[in-house]
């Protein structure tokens, strides 16, 4: 058969690049950007470039598989509703809905039928004990948006273009891209074209990354403790009389913000986040008296304890100098379906603080940090059966050591992955998973955060293996077999949702969407969706939230940390790699600095008696790892990077055997037991460490 060409987009990042996949005897000869898409091509990288070789990897699972006391064993789609049924069913009947645990992990978002029928299923079930990934990577942004503007999944996406004065704190776009909830594609080259053109670029971060080499200011702040950097902003500002207030809100809140803010010094604010006074009025000065301009806060700050109040304050700078549905400021994008539907959607149960620990539900998810505790202890809810979509907290939650013995103890856990990971040693089923270049779906949860209204259909480049299914029928056949079918036993899947879904929005049809190869841009971008969104809702936005000020004065009446033996650990992410994913990739063999590493300050090392190479243990309150030092300038002293992501192992499901095994898992080192009060996300970045040089 000779080659053709298929295009579509990639589903690894929020970028969702157009590609062009050429194809050969069902299998990818090449794969490049789409150049013909008329949007999101230009971000193009090596994880999509590579996706054929996911595709096409021999450890993939190909067949649903069984384990047994001598490994896993294919088996047929039949046995697998029926075993999995059955037991759901006795557990159900037994004790309850709670016991039946779902978790989302992040790819598992990119593909529509999938992350919808789950979550559906899980409703249709009735359990309370609903996990996400969001609950460790944007918990802190959900409750931010919810608690100021009365919607938890906002995405304020910039407009780069036309900014003047651009703020980021702990966000790395030039490797990261501008995705995380709202995505501006080619967004790296456009905010550094602008800077070519004369605008401020403040990077705010405790490392000298590739996105703050090109910055026109680099701040270097203490791990964690930007919320006091910003909160001394937001004190100049109001104290400076800077404030310009939006006219389409009202706005509630900026007295007691005032009152608060007049009362503290900016010298002790700086003295928490090792910034000095100065820098920190001068930015808030440069901010606040440029024309446009914005202040982002990225998952730095929110992969930590002090994520929310961060996300928070960040969102107060915005508004307190008039940037919000501004050109050059932040903005809401228009959705392809309504957005009154998917709030309400949003706003159903599980809304309650959790069995264990207390911990708050955000945007109808549970905390990835307290499901060991929600496995591990008895009593009524507890969990004894999961179903993990591609997912791998044993590798990117915290304490993955808890996290692994807790999933050893269920009476059902079933794992839907395109691979077996560490995450699914102790799985009853694997179930595979359809990778994007299968699938043939639109996805229009990912188009509502485009920064235009674009959207584009996934096609089906490569025919899977012949006993792999769309994941949303395993969902689909579940609810049958335990006697509850979805929607009402309709017959429907996840292209009839799309159609209908747009076309309660009435903005594009999924016809149209469907006729165009490259991607549809479907009107013009435009601004002022927000206002409409809180007038229609009769909301204020509110500056100053009582339980956020708890938290803030907590965060205030304890000291800094200053023992020179401790260090905080912050993360960095790799090119070639999703999260913890695509090591089975070549795209992850790009040689680099950051394998099997850690980045050690020069004057820490020169402190310490470290050289470049010499091996040292790190070791935090629940683990103890061993790495190589790398000697960086480009790290604040007491500050420790190591990449995230690395060290997942990957085993071939037809013989147990570990097929890979790279670099650190960084993540042991951090506990699950503490975490932000508002968010219930842990330390992935910021937890406290010690660093031994190893004899
Ligand atoms: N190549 C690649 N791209 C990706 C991903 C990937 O794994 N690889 N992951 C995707 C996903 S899921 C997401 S959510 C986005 C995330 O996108 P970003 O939010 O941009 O994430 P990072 O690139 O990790 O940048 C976080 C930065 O925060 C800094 N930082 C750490 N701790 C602190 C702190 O306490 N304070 C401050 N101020 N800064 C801190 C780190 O040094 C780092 O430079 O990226 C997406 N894009
Ligand atoms: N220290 C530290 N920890 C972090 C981060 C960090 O920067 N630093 N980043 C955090 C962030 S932002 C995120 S989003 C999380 C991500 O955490 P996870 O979602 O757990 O991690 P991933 O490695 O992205 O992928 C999880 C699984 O999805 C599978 N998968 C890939 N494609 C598909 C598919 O199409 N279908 C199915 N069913 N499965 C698929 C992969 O094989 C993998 O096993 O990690 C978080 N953890
Ligand atoms: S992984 Fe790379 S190619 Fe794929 S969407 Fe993200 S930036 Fe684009
Ligand atoms: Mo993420």
């Amino acid at each position: 058969m000779s080659a053709h060409h298929v295009f579509t987009h990639c589903l690894i990042c929020e970028q969702l690049c157009g590609l062009d996949v050429e194809v050969e005897n069902n299998r990818v000869a090449s794969i490049r950007p789409d150049k013909a898409n008329p949007y999101t091509w230009r971000d193009f990288c090596i994880k999509g470039q590579r996706a054929g070789e996911v595709a096409g990897s021999p450890w993939r699972i190909t067949s649903p598989m069984r384990r047994t006391d001598s490994g896993f064993v294919r088996a047929g789609w039949g046995d697998l509703i029926e075993d999995v049924g059955g037991r759901l069913e006795r557990i159900l009947d037994r004790h309850g809905p709670d016991a039946v645990a779902g978790y989302a992990g992040n790819p598992f978002g990119f593909s529509y039928g999938s992350v919808v029928w789950h979550n559906l299923f899980l409703m249709q079930i009735g359990t309370q004990q609903i996990y996400s990934v969001q609950s460790i990577d944007s918990n802190a942004k959900h409750v931010a948006t919810g608690a100021m503007f009365g919607v938890e999944m906002l995405a304020l996406v910039p407009d780069l273009d036309l900014a003047d004065f651009v703020v980021l704190v702990g966000t790395n776009p030039a490797v990261s891209k501008f995705n995380w909830g709202g995505k501006v594609p080619n967004g790296w080259r456009r905010l550094k074209d602008r800077v070519r053109n004369g605008a401020q670029l403040v990077v705010v971060d405790p490392r000298c990354t590739e996105t703050a080499e090109h910055a026109t200011l680099h701040v270097a702040p203490i791990p964690d403790s930007h919320w006091a950097l910003l909160l001394g902003m937001v004190k100049v500002i109001l104290e400076d009389g800077l404030v310009r207030l939006p006219a389409e809100a009202a706005i509630d809140g900026l007295t007691e913000l005032a009152d608060f803010t007049g009362r503290l010094e900016l010298s002790k604010l700086a003295g928490i986040c090792g910034v000095s006074a100065d820098v920190i009025a001068e930015v808030a000065r440069g901010f606040a008296g440029s024309k446009t301009g914005f202040v982002m806060a990225g998952t730095g700050p929110a992969l930590g304890t002090n994520g929310t109040l961060a996300q928070w304050l960040a969102l107060v700078l915005n508004v307190i100098t008039d940037r919000i549905e501004r050109p050059g400021g932040r903005f809401m994008p228009n959705w392809p379906v309504p957005w009154q539907n998917r709030l309400a959607q949003m706003r159903k149960p599980p809304q309650r603080t959790s069995r264990v620990r207390g911990i708050p539900v955000v945007a109808g998810n549970r905390a990835l940090a307290e499901l060991p505790d929600e496995i591990l202890t008895e009593g009524e809810g507890q969990v004894r059966a999961l179903i993990m979509g591609g997912g791998n907290p044993v590798s990117t939650g915290p304490d993955g050591e808890r996290m692994d013995r807790a999933l050893a103890e269920l009476d059902l856990f079933v794992s839907l992955d395109l691979f077996q990971r560490e995450s699914h040693r102790h799985a009853h089923w694997l179930v595979p998973a359809q990778h994007f270049l299968e699938r043939e779906e639109v996805h229009i949860g990912l188009h509502a955060y485009n920064e235009l209204p674009f959207i584009q259909t996934t096609r089906r480049a490569l025919e899977p293996p012949p006993e792999v299914k769309p994941e949303w029928m395993f969902y689909r056949d579940l609810a049958v077999r335990l006697g509850k079918p979805m929607f009402g036993g309709q017959d429907m899947d996840p292209t009839k949702l799309a159609a209908a879904s747009l076309a309660g929005g009435g903005l594009v049809t999924l016809d149209a969407i469907r006729a165009e190869d490259h991607g549809l841009v479907y009107g013009e971008r435009s601004m002022g969706h927000l206002w409409d969104m809180l007038s229609v809702e009769e909301r204020p936005i509110r500056l100053w939230l009582d339980e956020f000020a708890v938290e803030l004065r907590r965060q205030l009446a304890q000291a800094p940390s200053r023992n020179p033996d401790e260090f905080r650990m912050v993360s960095r992410r790799r090119n070639g790699m999703m999260n913890a994913s695509l090591t089975e990739t070549s795209g992850s063999a790009v040689p680099d600095e950051t394998a099997d590493c850690v980045e050690v300050a020069i004057a820490d090392a020169a402190r310490l008696g470290l050289a470049e190479c010499d091996r040292v243990v790190i070791k935090s309150a629940s683990a103890s790892l061993e790495a190589n030092v790398v000697l960086s300038e480009h790290v604040r002293p007491g500050t420790l990077v190591i990449a995230h992501g690395w060290g997942s192992p990957l085993y071939n499901p037809a013989n147990g055997a570990e097929v890979f095994r790279k670099g650190i898992p960084r993540n042991r080192l951090v506990s699950g037991a503490e975490v932000d009060a508002l968010s219930g996300v842990p330390a992935l970045n910021g937890s406290v460490v010690q660093l031994v040089r190893v004899p």
